[in-house]
């Protein structure tokens, strides 16, 4: 059955990498696409696009910016590790206000781009899955952890669905031989999305975002009534990452199923 199409539909962050991808892959989920990113969006908005640029730190702004649309799919916000100083405004201020003004404006459907970062601490010889406990590996990987909670309160308290999405790796190819196990394709990628959009009753559902890669720490069983279906696998990179310099047994990046996150920092001064 073809899905409905929202009137619509705000991507946040869409300026950055895999905003630039959504897009175009979501354009035909809806209407018209509200692009917003805090940094210049280019090219300019195309038939079925609007631009509305704004910091996800304003309260206000978000308000505005979630005015008149039926579902969000938030992707803004700092995605690598850095001071918390740094991450708190964007990430854990900013998912509140999304969600608040979700509430403000009846929106009743959330995609929220969460990150293995927020289990990055489980070793890479554990298969995990949405019932093990969290184990942030870095500030950034608490404030993905902080936006599920506030997912699970909206639902709770408001009704708010929203889909989170652990994102693994995200990138037109694996990088490195943990990649290997933690890649998500763009097209699986946009095939997750589209199942949090349209699927019925999904409460607050966590999925982990990877592709049918041949080996895998992350057990999507919770998230079964997705129907999600990856398409693509790392494996046919698996020559050229096994010509990359590998790192020695005990490097976090081949120890921690979050890589070298679990020792960037501390941040001081
Ligand atoms: P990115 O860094 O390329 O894009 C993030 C975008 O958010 C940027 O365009 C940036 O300008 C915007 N942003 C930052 N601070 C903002 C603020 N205060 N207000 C409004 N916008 C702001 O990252 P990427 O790779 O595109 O990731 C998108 C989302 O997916 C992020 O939330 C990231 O944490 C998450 N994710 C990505 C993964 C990947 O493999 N690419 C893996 C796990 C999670
Ligand atoms: C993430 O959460 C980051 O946003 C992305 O840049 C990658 O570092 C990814 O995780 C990863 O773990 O490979």
């Amino acid at each position: 059955m073809q899905n409905p199409i929202f009137q619509r539909l705000l991507l946040t962050g869409a300026a950055g990498g895999l905003g630039k991808v959504l897009r175009h892959s979501l354009k035909p989920f809806a209407e018209t696409l509200r692009l917003s990113d805090i940094s210049a969006i280019e090219p300019a908005a195309a038939a079925g696009e609007e631009v509305q640029l704004c910091d996800l730190a304003d309260k206000h702004a978000v308000d505005a910016l979630v005015a008149g649309v039926d579902a969000i799919v938030h992707f803004g916000g700092v995605s690598t590790e850095h001071a918390f100083e740094t991450i708190v405004g964007p990430n854990i201020c900013g998912v509140y206000h999304i969600y608040e003004a979700a509430r403000r404006h009846g929106v009743k459907r959330v995609i929220f781009a969460s990150s293995n970062h927020v289990i990055g601490f489980h070793k890479q010889t554990e298969t995990i899955d949405a019932s093990s406990p969290r184990r942030p590996d870095s500030y950034y990987g608490l404030s993905k952890s902080f936006g599920e909670d506030v997912a699970t309160f909206y639902f709770d308290r408001y009704g708010i669905e929203t889909l989170s999405i652990r994102i693994g790796s995200s990138f037109p190819e694996p990088q490195n031989p943990r990649m290997m196990h933690t890649w998500l394709s763009y097209d699986d990628l946009t095939q997750l999305i589209e199942r949090g959009l349209f699927t019925e009753n999904i409460g607050h559902t966590v999925v982990y975002g990877a592709s049918a890669n041949a080996h895998t720490w992350w057990d999507n069983r919770y998230a079964s009534h997705l129907n999600y279906q990856p398409k693509d696998s790392s494996e046919r990179f698996r020559e050229q990452v096994e010509q990359l310099p590998k790192p020695a047994a005990d490097d976090p990046a081949m120890v921690y199923q979050g890589g070298a996150f679990v020792a960037q920092g501390p941040f001081e001064g």
